[in-house]
């Protein structure tokens, strides 16, 4: 199974409901393997270009509004199958239709603020590391526990 690399953002609102240490939980007990991490303030400029191929939608400027509202955690994640798996682990993108135990299911009651972000192919997640991190903040380091995981 090929491993792959994936971005996260846990977007504003995880600081302020001091929920971070409970979603990096879920994020680490699953397996991922957390090989850059940090905290941010996303520009307008950056937001845009995040959420490019959202432009001209409903909640385009919405989107924009939140993400830029507050610090976000951005990371990239490290596993077999990351980009897959970790999609499953935050739900569906509308918090009624994600189930509980993922974190949007247990996290978020409405789409504009659904808490989380992941990237969702293998180009996505690659444009979405370039875009939020410099090659040396991603830390390839060794695991002696890979083969539990
Ligand atoms: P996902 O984040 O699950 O990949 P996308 O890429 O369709 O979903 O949407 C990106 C972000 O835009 C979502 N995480 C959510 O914050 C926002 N969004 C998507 N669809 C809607 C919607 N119908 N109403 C409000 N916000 C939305």
């Amino acid at each position: 199974m090929a491993t792959e690399r994936t971005f996260a953002m846990l977007k504003p609102g995880v600081l302020s409901r001091r929920v971070v240490g409970e979603i990096i939980s879920k994020i680490e007990r699953k397996g991922f393997k957390i090989i850059g991490l940090k905290m941010i303030s996303v520009t307008r400029d950056l937001a845009e270009r995040q959420y490019a191929e959202h432009k001209g939608k409903p909640f385009y400027l919405d989107l924009l509004d939140y993400i830029t509202s507050g610090p976000v955690l951005v990371m990239v994640l490290e596993a077999d199958q990351a980009i897959k798996l970790f999609r499953l682990l935050c739900g569906l993108t509308s918090p009624d239709q994600a189930l509980p135990g993922t974190i949007r299911g247990d996290y978020a009651l409405h789409t504009s603020t659904n808490i989380v972000h992941a990237s969702d192919s293998k180009e996505s997640a690659a444009r979405e590391i370039g875009l939020f991190f410099k090659p040396e903040e991603i830390i390839d380091w060794e695991d002696a526990n890979q083969k539990w995981i």
